[in-house]
Parts: C-alpha cells; structure tokens; sequence
C-alpha cells in the first residue's frame, strides 16, 4: 500500500523535475500535462510565468526561448500563450 503511494508520488516528482520526460508520446491530453508543467514551474502562482520561472523551470529545454513563448511582449507567459506555444510547437513536431 504504502509503496503504491511512494511510486506514485515519485512519479510527480519526476514529472515536475524533468518536464522533458513529461511528454508521453501518443497522449491524447497533452494539454493537461502542460498544464501540469506550467502551474508546476509558476513558483509564486501568479498565474503567469516570469523569465526567471521559465528558465528555472528549465522550459527553455524545449527549444523555445522564454522571449519566443511570450507572445505578446508583456514580460510574462500566460498558460493561454503557453499552450499556444505547446500546439505550434508540438503539432508540427511530434509526428511520430
Ligand atoms: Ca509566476
Ligand atoms: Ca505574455
């Protein structure tokens, strides 16, 4: 039981500290695991990140600078933009 509960709870820890792995391919709902993503890496849970959260997040791993993910220049990325990013990017990527 409790072991079952010990996997599960390393298995978010993973998810949070490799947002690279956190992709399953094929999935479905790859939205809500971006969502997962971006509430995970909004430290301060502004609803926004900062550049310092997307880089401490290690977002810019995925090949999109925290410039390229703000869409509207206000020095933030929303969760709407940052889904937008994930769709542009991921859509034309992750053909498999
Ligand atoms: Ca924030
Ligand atoms: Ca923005």
């Amino acid at each position: 039981m409790s072991n079952r509960s010990l996997a599960s709870l390393s298995l978010v820890a993973l998810f949070a500290a490799s947002p690279a792995l956190a992709f399953p391919q094929g999935s479905s709902d790859g939205t809500a695991v971006v969502k997962h993503i971006f509430e995970q890496a909004d430290t301060d849970k502004s609803g926004a990140l900062s550049a310092q959260e997307y880089k401490e997040a290690g977002l810019h791993e995925f090949g999109v600078s925290f410039e390229d993910s703000d869409t509207n220049d206000d020095g933030e990325t929303s969760l709407v933009e940052y889904l937008a990013l994930y769709e542009r990017h991921h859509s034309k990527k992750s053909q498999i």
